[in-house]
């Protein structure tokens, strides 16, 4: 309430500052006794006329008093020095009505360490990076690609139901993982694969989650690509996008609570940051100083919706200090830039119990996914581009190859290693069995409704009479 009314006065002090001002500059005041007249266009006589408070100034009366009044109040030439005392902090006053522009004039520059030929820029300053971590990651990126490329093909087979590469985006997926520790928990959006990969999901693993087999620890519930380990502290995957950043404040306030040595990391897609869910999580967090780390993948698509259509700022990464979060921008193709960034974010999401905005720049180079044919929607020269000039594997390979921690034979051997281990969980993950049809009507309640019991009953007597309109892996 005394806010409030210190608010009012200073507002009306500065109102009549500002008609003093406008006054004193447009209309000389003539002195009382040469200025006064009667009432407005009658000289002979006026009740007013006999008021010593009134000045006729272009047509109109004036008060005097009122001008005394703003004679002897204390304004100051500054408006400066003037502040309202508001939460938060005190606001300045100005009498310049100035909108904020809807953009700074110069774009939030992009942090990185390597050039796209995988040399050291000059001045990066480079966290150390030992040679067992560079292969690991250069490992672990170049399983992915394999895998993908395996994986998708399988999906144009017909064998898998669906499937998403991260074609382009190997540089955040396992640099980022890199620079967490296992205590961290992830939640992912579905094009983070390979954070579960470098913290020791199997290939057998995300084989049986693609067949949707009895290895599969949803036991063939969810639609492919949707992994999860509660063992790895990855949460599965949601297809509505956005869910996972609310649901990451909240983990991140419980190990807070806990005062746990870790963080939450929520990543998201750019097209995902136009759902509310980002705004509720991003503004939670700042409000709760939750330890969590949003790690905005800003790859230019959301399906067929290109970043001019889906927001007007400078990217996402302009929204983190409107809602308070500290924030950076980085080259997500660069893996060292990536490893810097996400650890440097981490240490002060923990150590200073605040949330932290990382939005990486990059690109979908893959098409959406299965269900997608990105070549109707954008030019292939772009997705040339960044397949080629830009490439996050190809960068870090000059890099460690420079520094002598990696050959053109060990590059070869990787690659055929990985394609056979992954050809190998495609034979066993096609011959594991799927889940039994009881798997689909438990989990869910404590007791099974009558309804449920009711289907299941339906569905077995249904499926031994019509055998042949339903899968033949499937156990009754
Ligand atoms: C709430 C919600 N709306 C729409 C969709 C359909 N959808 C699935 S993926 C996707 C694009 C998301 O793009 P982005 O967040 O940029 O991630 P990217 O695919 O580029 O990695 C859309 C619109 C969805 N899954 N959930
Ligand atoms: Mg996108």
């Amino acid at each position: 309430m005394a806010l409030w009314l210190t608010r009012s006065r200073t507002v009306v002090l500065q109102s009549l500052k500002q008609k003093h001002a406008f006054w004193a500059a447009a209309t000389p005041l003539r002195s009382s006794s040469s200025s006064t007249v009667p009432f407005p266009c009658n000289s002979s006589s006026s009740s007013s006329s006999s008021s010593p408070n009134l000045i006729w100034v272009n047509g109109r009366f004036k008060s005097t008093l009122a001008m005394n009044q703003l004679d002897s109040l204390p304004f100051s030439d500054s408006d400066d020095e003037q502040a309202l005392d508001f939460p938060g902090g005190k606001v300045t006053y100005t009498s310049e009505m100035t909108f904020i522009p809807e953009s700074q004039e110069k774009r939030v520059p992009c942090y990185r360490v390597l050039d796209d030929n995988g040399d050291l820029l000059i001045g990066s300053h480079l966290h150390q990076m030992s040679k067992e971590v560079a292969r690991k990651i250069y490992n672990n990126m170049v399983t992915l690609q394999v895998m993908d490329t395996i994986f998708y093909e399988a999906q144009r087979q017909g064998r898998l139901s669906f499937y998403l590469t991260s074609s382009g985006e190997e540089a955040i997926n396992i640099a980022s993982a890199a620079a967490l520790t296992p205590d961290d928990v992830i939640l992912a959006q579905y094009r983070e694969p390979g954070v579960l990969l470098w913290r020791g999901f199997t290939l057998q693993e995300f084989t049986d989650q693609l067949y949707g087999n009895k290895g599969d620890y949803g036991k063939g519930r969810q639609m492919a690509i949707h992994y999860g380990s509660k063992k790895l502290n990855y949460v599965t995957i949601s297809s509505p996008l956005a869910t996972q950043l609310p649901q990451a404040v909240g983990i991140a306030y419980s190990l807070k609570m806990d005062k746990k040595d870790a963080c939450a990391v929520a990543y998201t897609g750019d097209g995902a940051t136009s759902e509310g869910d980002f705004h509720a999580g991003l503004n939670f967090a700042a409000v709760f100083e939750a330890p969590v780390v949003f790690i905005c993948r800003n790859n230019g698509w959301a399906i067929s919706t290109n970043i001019s259509e889906q927001f007007r700022s400078d990217g996402i990464v302009v929204k983190g200090q409107a809602y308070g979060i500290r924030s950076i921008r980085v080259d997500g193709n660069d893996a060292l830039a990536v490893y810097n960034a996400i650890s440097a974010a981490r240490e002060m999401a923990i150590t200073e119990q605040r949330p932290i905005l990382v939005e990486a720049l990059t690109y979908r180079v893959g098409h959406h996914s299965t269900s997608d044919d990105s070549t109707k929607y954008r030019p292939l020269e772009e997705i040339e581009y960044w397949k080629t000039t830009r490439n996050p594997v190809n960068r870090f390979r000059n890099w460690i190859e420079r520094n002598g921690w990696w050959s053109d034979k060990e590059e070869t051997e990787l690659r055929s290693s990985i394609k056979k281990q992954v050809m190998h969980t495609i034979q066993v993950g096609e011959k594991t069995e799927k889940p039994p049809v009881a798997d689909l009507f438990s989990d869910v309640y404590d007791v099974t409704p009558s309804n449920l019991r009711e289907q299941e009953k339906q569905l077995r007597e249904d499926m031994i009479k019509y055998p042949q309109d339903y899968p033949s892996d499937v156990p009754l």
